[in-house]
């Protein structure tokens, strides 16, 4: 992974791609049916062709489009834009089929083989870690209520001041992501801190087009998840706030009612919220 040196728009973009490129590599392209790509690009063209006949786009619309794009390009943004934009749309087709525990988007910012820990453990931090101390409790548990031992709870976040490490040159590699073991109980208590609401990089052509478009690019404060257990379908989701800032508005459409938490400050101060997640076999 490189690392940029500071945390712009282009270092972010930059190891957002490299990250998606090596989770393509293994899983492996799939193979490509020659019937659904022309209907689904051929599709795909008519929408856009569509657009520039129903807006009358000009000359000049059309070439700051072009050069918009090869931006995005150039700064390593087409994870960061699609998954804004566009992935909320496909999560909603996976859905469909999915029961148990609501699933949400993925977005830019996941990185594999994070420090393993136990059922009970307190997520990579620095020493002076910023933020309100959330501990998150729940059991992870098939449909039919048995619980899922051996589970896999994987959590990453941004910090207390909206940065993700390993996309922001000035957070250790690893801090506030772990992969959690469940105990034979399916349980977890997971020791964070709470994130705050994260900004899209205002300097890069994401962050442009907000400002051109005069949106904002807030979303509101999460935690993302994946949990996993041999012969159940994973779930890929995340957690937000009661009453937090911009669960209405998120740029990326990606809230939803069942996945927000409600904390409670308890007499040691610390924020506790619980949450259970069911999965159903495969
Ligand atoms: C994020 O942190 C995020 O979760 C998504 C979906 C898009 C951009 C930044
Ligand atoms: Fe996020």
């Amino acid at each position: 992974t490189t690392s940029p040196a500071s945390p712009t728009a282009a270092g972010s973009g930059t190891n957002a791609t490299a990250a998606f490129r090596a989770s393509v590599t293994r899983s492996g392209p799939a193979p490509a049916d020659r019937q659904r790509v022309s209907t689904v690009v051929q599709a795909l063209v008519d929408a856009v062709r569509g657009v520039i006949r129903d807006h009358e786009i000009t000359y000049p619309e059309f070439r700051t489009a072009e050069q918009w794009l090869m931006d995005l390009g150039e700064a390593g943004e087409w994870p960061l834009f699609l998954d804004v934009f566009v992935e909320h749309e496909v999560e909603k087709i996976a859905e469909r089929t999915q029961h148990g525990t609501k699933g949400t988007i993925q977005g830019p910012y996941y990185l594999p083989g994070q420090k393993r820990l136990p059922a009970t453990a307190t997520l990579p931090q620095r020493d002076d870690e910023k933020g309100d101390t959330l501990v998150l409790t729940g059991q992870v548990r098939a449909l039919d209520g048995t619980p899922l031992g051996g589970a896999e709870v994987d959590i990453w976040q941004a910090d207390a001041d909206g940065y993700y490490s390993g996309f922001a040159p000035h957070i250790p590699d690893g801090n506030l992501r772990g992969v959690i073991t469940t105990d034979e109980q399916g349980r977890f208590e997971i020791t964070t801190v709470r994130p705050a609401p994260y900004r899209i990089p205002t300097d890069g052509p994401t962050g442009a087009l907000l400002t051109a478009a005069g949106w904002h690019p807030w979303r509101p404060a999460h935690l993302h998840l994946m949990v996993c257990a041999t012969g159940y379908r994973q779930i890929t989701t995340q957690l937000y706030f009661q009453g937090g800032d911009w669960l209405d508005s998120d740029v990326a459409s990606a809230t939803k009612d069942e996945l927000i938490l409600a904390p409670v400050r308890l007499g040691d101060g610390l924020l506790r919220a619980r949450y259970d997640f069911d999965l159903e076999p495969v």
